[in-house]
């Protein structure tokens, strides 16, 4: 479904309105911009489908009632009853929302009555991280780990003339529920830091295209800003003259963006400018933005990645996975209440397995966002299929004191897209299905991420055969246990190729500073972190899970080289040795990709033409990628050991 001429329609073609567009519409309440979104969604859609948006008055079968003004409350009521579906919200999110309801429904909105029921998010920020420069990094390029082309919201050193298809992907979040955006990359580089100030009129600009879909705009931010723009001699966050540039520096942003969302701040970390420079602490930090935020009801995303990237390998007292509960445990309850301290789901980097991060749960005082990857950094680069729905599912299910059920995780939810410039959106067309994810989620992290993904095939393909979304789920449904079985085995992590972090080189960061080791020698492998005899990173976690980690004969197999060293024989809860499951989670890993490949070869009379060879071609480089994994693993671990495969397979 590619409507719009030269972008894809993604999870929105026109066909997905159907029912909706075929019926009439009534759309009332008092002014508001969301509502106005809501009637062009309907006008726009009855054109096509022969419906019509009737008058206040006139019999309507779907009526969207807006009943205040209230545009913080996201929530709205469903119903239908004789003969009429309405959606009641106080807000124009809420009834925007709504709207989008209906859409999934389809013609199951118009058939029978539906009890009422309220809906509202989980959680109230939902929101996405652009790693995107304005200029193009000589490095990085224009978007950090990005894979889906260059970035959506900047081109030529500028905000792009034509925001068309921002005002599309604003359109595309809305319908999965996110509903805020940082705009630039939070490795602030000198072109991006000016966006704060003399370039605020390109963040405007974009707020504006974003802004009809209830996505408010957020800035990622130097904490050096004072000295680099201000012309100060320091950015102590307790320097009177700081603060003041800082809160005159905010009112600004906010007569350019009056509706302005917040700062986005990575300090003290990879190199970045922080407090540490001048003997203050994180929330000395954060607390200065949030003040010269808070008359203006702003918030600052202070994000907990912090962590000593130059690391002395022969340094076993270092471990890497403790920073940032070492860090900010301390400082729990100093924050102020518009602060929010941005937390990655694990301690390390978006590895494709790890455990979750004991610094969530750990400072009940402290405002705290769960920070994930959708695009596919250490998880195959929008190159390899490899739906994350389940992963994230698990670390939203996870309890930090083991208690079912319990209190949410968290106040947001943020992740780093995976969208660019690209025709498709996310590079490999299947990817998509984890930014729709990630939506869905952060509405509602209860949701069976299996549903969600029947969300998306249907609004993707709407009016497909079963056989479609029976292909789908084949090739997606186990695609992140796939992708963990010929990669690096058991939760240890990294073996990735080092810089670009694409194909496998065991010992790339083996030797290296960044704090990223697996230990492997001729007789085991895994990184000690017990209590009892390693760095002690164990016992961050409050019980049952501290007591659970700690002993190799209960921690679950597949973090167990996480949290243990361990010799190559020794036998996992599976029944297998650690070798012998190496060898065979690779060799069953590439079996998989394979008959993914198949399967959606037998697909292609049921997709586009132009999507099914995408999504084909990177099937073939997946299956390469996966083959040297394979190799390079097994042949590795083979060399280390000297134990054979006991099935006598090839190993190089
Ligand atoms: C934006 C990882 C990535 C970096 C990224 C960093 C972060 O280290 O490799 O590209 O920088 O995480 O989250 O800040």
């Amino acid at each position: 479904m590619t409507d719009s001429g030269n972008f894809d329609a993604a999870w929105l073609p026109d066909a997905a309105f159907r029912a909706v567009g075929a019926r009439r519409s009534l759309v009332r309440g008092g002014p508001d911009p969301l509502k106005d979104t809501v009637r062009a969604e309907l006008v726009g859609v009855c054109a096509r489908f022969g419906g019509e948006v009737v008058r206040d008055g006139d019999a309507a079968e779907l009526v969207l009632d807006l009943t205040g003004e209230d545009s913080s409350d996201e929530g709205y009521t469903l119903e239908r009853r004789d003969g009429v579906t309405t959606v009641t919200a106080s807000g124009g999110r809420g009834l925007l929302y709504g709207l989008f309801h209906v859409v999934r429904l389809g013609e199951g909105a118009f058939a029978g009555d539906l009890a009422s029921r309220t809906h509202r998010p989980a959680l109230a920020t939902r929101m996405l991280d652009h790693w995107d420069n304005v200029a193009v990094h000589p490095v990085m390029g224009q978007v950090e780990r990005g894979y889906a082309g260059g970035s959506l919201f900047w081109a030529d050193g500028v905000a792009r003339g034509d925001l068309a298809r921002v005002r599309a992907y604003g359109r595309l979040l809305a319908a999965c529920g996110i509903n805020a955006v940082a705009v630039n990359n939070v490795n602030v580089h000198a072109t991006e830091a000016r966006l704060l100030t003399d370039r605020i009129g390109d963040v405007a600009a974009i707020a504006g295209a974003l802004r009809p879909y209830g996505v408010r705009t957020h800035l990622s931010v130097s904490f050096a800003a004072p000295i680099l723009l201000g012309g100060l001699p320091t950015a102590d966050p307790l320097d009177p003259a700081v603060r003041a540039w800082w809160a005159a520096t905010t009112a600004r942003v906010y007569e350019a963006v009056p509706d302005f969302g917040g700062y986005v701040v990575k300090a003290d970390s990879e190199g970045q400018p922080g407090p540490f420079a001048y003997g203050r602490s994180h929330a000395d930090g954060a607390n200065m933005l949030a003040a010269a935020l808070e008359p203006h009801g702003g918030t600052v995303h202070w994000r907990a990645f912090v962590y000593d990237h130059r690391q002395d390998w022969r340094d076993r007292s270092t471990d890497r996975a403790r920073a940032a509960y070492d860090h900010f445990t301390p400082l729990d309850g100093e924050f102020a209440d518009n602060a929010v301290l941005q937390v990655k789901h694990g301690p390390m980097d978006f590895q494709v397995r790890e455990p979750v991060s004991p610094l969530i749960g750990a400072m009940p005082d402290t405002r705290l966002a769960v920070e994930l990857q959708v695009t596919q950094e250490y998880t195959g680069q929008q190159k390899h299929a490899c739906w994350l729905g389940p992963m994230w599912s698990e670390v939203l299910r996870f309890r930090p004191d083991g208690e079912v059920p319990a209190g949410r995780l968290a106040d947001g939810l943020v992740a780093v897209p995976n969208a660019g410039d690209d025709r498709f959106w996310t590079g490999h067309p299947l990817a998509q299905a984890n930014l729709y994810t990630f939506g869905r989620l952060a509405w509602d992290p209860a949701a069976d991420p299996r549903s969600v993904l029947d969300e998306w095939i249907a609004l993707t393909h709407p009016g497909s055969p079963g056989r479609l979304a029976e292909g789908l789920h084949a090739v997606l449904d186990g695609s992140w246990g796939t992708y963990e079985k010929y990669t690096a085995p058991l939760g240890v992590g990294f073996m990735v190729q080092p810089g670009h972090h694409y194909g496998p080189s065991v010992d790339g960061y083996e030797y290296s500073p960044w704090g990223t080791y697996h230990f492997a020698d001729r007789d085991g492998v895994g990184v000690d972190r017990s209590v009892a005899t390693g760095t002690g990173y164990a016992g961050q976690y409050a019980e049952p899970w501290a007591k659970l980690y700690e002993s190799p004969g209960t921690c679950p197999d597949e973090l167990l080289l996480f949290f243990h060293h361990v010799p190559y024989g020794h036998v996992l809860h599976s029944g297998k040795t650690v070798i012998q499951h190496i060898y065979d989670t690779h060799f069953e890993g590439v079996e998989e990709a394979e008959e993914a490949r198949r399967v959606w070869a037998g697909l292609a009379n049921l997709v586009e033409p132009e999507r099914h060879a995408r999504v084909a071609e990177r099937f073939e480089e997946q299956l390469r990628s996966a083959r040297e994994w394979r190799d390079q693993i097994n042949s590795y671990f083979l060399r280390k050991s000297g134990v054979p495969d006991a099935h006598g397979r090839t190993i190089h």
